[in-house]
């Protein structure tokens, strides 16, 4: 597109910069410059404002996107699209010490099954806790699609707390979703299997095979899930897939669709048309509605059988107490999600060109009418598929998920084979709008799009494939979230991000100002079990507590040192390093590494975290902190010195080489005078202001003072000395005391440029 000066005025006028005051990135460049250099359209610089963030700039939405096969979750900002954090749930990370450290080892641990370490996850659906239904941004649940596990993410502090095992499931897909007033989590499980952990030859597969949902109790106050208050309602073999739960009219129930009601098993091996062929012979496929609040009650009065210790309702107990139900959709459908009123619920079929909106007000007629088209094999109800139905729209080739606007009936639904996303209103039946995305759409997602109230603005489209859309990094590419901008009736591609990191299914994006994490632990904080740990430490009460041959070592970080700066052990002894960051300051993390024992802590301020050695081979191993806190950081390291069992211990040092005197004290004096000046007046300057109106100062104050004390300590450490004459500890005391003044005075100045770019006030002299 050639560009007219009249143009050029237009997208400077968004850009809100004046041509006529010379739009210029720097002294020689201009908008125009830059954009016939780049090759960029006025589109693309629309596209650009409306997601380019200065810097400093925060984003308005917060976006929790499935890892996939990393096992994580992904968190991004909206509309900026820059990634925020990968938070490690069912996989080891090291830079969050998770599956390094002995807390999240543990956490970690919850997840084995029969006795075996499991270290990966496929994790596809996250879910925001709500509260009336609304996100609240309290928890984060996820499932793994390979392993049936549910996880509990806080959002307090972004952390994985808690990792459950389905007891009676063999996979899972339909998880994580959650009711209205999160006090259940869903897992429906995908593959049927037999429900106790049996071998059952496939020749009973009818008999003896099951799916299921499984409801996860969930306290919000403890933030935990309670196993033993959790049940799962037996369902027929049937792969169950996508959940969700009603809300409104609907809640209290919860809908579940599935396929492969052909009940197939395969075996091409033998000569036999394969799963795909086998498990699409019918038109039609069933979701499953089940009466979650009735099935709670039915279990609470004791009507479950007890599997592998776990309360399960049977097929034909829910059907007599009328809780389970069956509804035709169209064959191999994906989706399943409930409408913001609670009142629809959008199928769509990924062999069918249509999306199929059911009305609950019209299954509910059915029920109370009796009026059904028939049983299944299992003796469930099946109502009539065109009864239940409000409508069906045919929105595109291979229709898979859909997603709610915040104006009212409109929706998005992913098309996978044709590579679109379809707007369409799914009150009236009409399709309004088309998009081709790159390439091959999953998931896709709007602002709040599964709560009560839908925020609209944007959606992301999450692809399967990337092809051609970014520089060439080998076979294996990036996958592709695109952004859109759906404000208006056109919707417009906005923006490509590459995640390189599994694949995404589902995300979910929150208002960022709902979110509210905490910068620091209390001191000495189990972080994974939300408690005072057990090893914390306090400063000056460091120690090291031999029990038999485990060595407790009760450390602290703090900068830029590590105490305690020795360790002794002896060989085939088991070494507990329990570190406590004293820091206080926002984002002053302390790593702690001890080379060639696989140990990585991430001890962010307050936290205690706990690195487990194994000391197998005698030698000398330094230990350091790895994340680069202050200037002095490559010192912040020690040495955990492993002996030969009977060697008498020797951590004295090497002799002194440098032997200083009263002169060289007297000149360190002098240093720490000057820079005292400097302290004092940028004390001056802040406390002239009014600094308490800015909370960010206030914590670099409270962290300057904190660093102010450290000094007086050393002071009076280089004055002990120096009255005994020993120059020597008087001039490295006084060394320590300047560091600490140095932390102070960049604190110090870091809160003065603070206060002068923000406009504080001078409100005394
Ligand atoms: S699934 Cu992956 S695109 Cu697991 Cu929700 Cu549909
Ligand atoms: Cu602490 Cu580097």
């Amino acid at each position: 597109m050639k560009l007219s000066f009249k143009n050029m005025v237009a997208a400077a006028t968004v850009l809100g910069v004046s041509l006529a005051a010379g739009v210029s990135a720097n002294a020689q460049d201009t908008l125009q410059d830059v954009m016939k250099k780049r090759g960029l359209t006025e589109k693309d610089i629309l596209s650009a404002a409306k997601t380019y963030t200065p810097t400093g700039g925060r984003d308005e939405f917060i976006a929790f996107a499935s890892g996939g096969q990393s096992g994580q979750i992904i968190v991004y900002g909206i509309p900026s699209m820059r990634i925020l954090k990968y938070i490690s749930v069912f996989t080891p990370e090291p830079w969050q010490g998770y599956g390094f450290d002995e807390e999240s080892k543990k956490v970690l641990a919850m997840g084995n099954m029969n006795d075996q370490e499991i270290t990966w996850g496929d994790v596809h659906h996250p879910a925001i806790s709500e509260t009336n239904g609304e996100y609240d941004g309290r928890y984060l649940f996820t499932n793994d699609k390979a392993n049936p596990r549910i996880a509990v993410i806080d959002l307090h502090d972004f952390e994985t707390k808690q990792i459950v095992v389905n007891p009676v499931f063999k996979s899972n897909h339909g998880g994580a979703f959650v009711t209205p007033n999160t006090d259940y989590v869903i897992e429906a499980a995908q593959y049927p299997a037999p429900l106790t952990n049996e071998y059952v030859p496939l020749s009973q597969f009818n008999e003896k095979y099951r799916g299921g949902v499984t409801y996860w109790k969930f306290d919000r106050k403890k933030g935990r899930i309670i196993p033993e208050e959790s049940f799962t309602v037996e369902m027929p073999p049937y792969s169950q897939d996508l959940s969700d739960f009603g809300k409104g009219p609907s809640d209290g129930w919860s809908f579940t669709n599935s396929f492969c009601t052909e009940r197939y098993v395969g075996g091409i091996e033998n000569g036999r048309p394969p799963f795909e062929a086998g498990c699409s012979q019918k038109d039609t496929d069933f979701f499953h509605m089940v009466n979650w609040k009735k099935a709670a009650e039915l279990v609470k009065a004791g009507k479950a059988n007890k599997i592998n210790g776990h309360d399960v309702l049977s097929i034909d107990t829910a059907v007599k107490e009328g809780i389970l139900y069956l509804v035709p959709e169209p064959k191999s459908p994906h989706g399943m999600d409930v409408s913001p009123d609670g009142k629809f619920m959008i199928v769509a079929g990924k062999l069918d060109t249509h999306a199929s909106v059911y009305s609950f007000e019209k299954i509910m007629g059915l029920i109370k009418a009796k009026d059904f088209a028939g049983k299944d094999p299992y003796g469930i109800p099946i109502l009539d598929m065109k009864k239940s139905l409000h409508l069906q729209l045919s929105v595109g080739l291979g229709p898979l998920h859909t997603q709610y606007d915040s104006k009212p009936c409109i929706v998005y639904t992913s098309i996978y084979v044709d590579s679109q996303v379809t707007k369409w209103n799914y009150c009236e039946g009409k399709v309004l709008d088309k998009l081709n995305i790159h390439y091959n759409i999953g998931h896709l997602m709007t602002m709040e799009g599964d709560s009560v109230k839908p925020k609209g603005k944007y959606l992301v489209s999450m692809n399967k494939l990337a092809i051609d859309r970014f520089n060439p990094v080998g076979p294996l590419h990036p996958q592709n979230h695109q952004l859109i901008d759906i404000s208006g009736d056109k919707m417009q591609l906005l923006y490509d991000m590459p995640i390189p990191l599994g694949e995404p299914h589902y995300a979910v994006a929150i208002a960022a100002e709902t979110l509210k994490p905490i910068i620091r632990y209390k001191v000495g904080w189990n972080s994974r079990e939300d408690v005072k740990h057990e090893y914390r430490s306090r400063p000056g009460r460091e120690k090291v507590v031999r029990d038999g041959t485990n060595v407790h070592v009760y450390g602290t970080l703090i900068r830029s040192h590590i105490t305690p700066e020795i360790v002794e052990v002896e060989q085939g002894d088991t070494v507990y390093f329990h570190m406590t960051n004293l820091e206080r300051a926002q984002d002053q993390t302390h790593g702690f590494a001890v080379d060639m024992h696989n140990a990585n802590l991430s001890v962010e301020p307050g936290k205690t975290a706990t690195a487990k050695i194994v000391a197998k081979n005698a030698g000398v191993f330094p230990y350091f902190c790895s994340e680069f806190c202050s200037a002095l950081h490559l010192e912040m390291q020690g040495y955990l010195l492993v002996k030969p069992k009977g060697t008498k211990s020797d951590a004295s040092g090497p002799s002194v080489g440098t032997k200083y005197t009263e002169a060289d004290y007297k000149g360190e004096l002098a240093t720490i005078k000057g820079t005292q000046d400097v302290i004092n007046s940028v004390v001056g300057f802040i406390t002239s202001q009014n600094y308490t109106d800015f909370k960010p100062v206030v914590a670099l104050v409270e962290d300057a003072t904190d660093q102010l004390n450290f000094a007086a300590d050393a002071e009076k450490k280089h004055k002990a000395a120096a009255e005994k004459k020993d120059w020597q500890n008087a001039t490295l005391w006084a060394q320590q005391h300047f560091q600490y003044q140095v932390k102070a005075a960049d604190i110090g100045l870091r809160a003065k440029t603070y206060l002068e770019e923000h406009g504080s006030k001078t409100v005394k002299k």
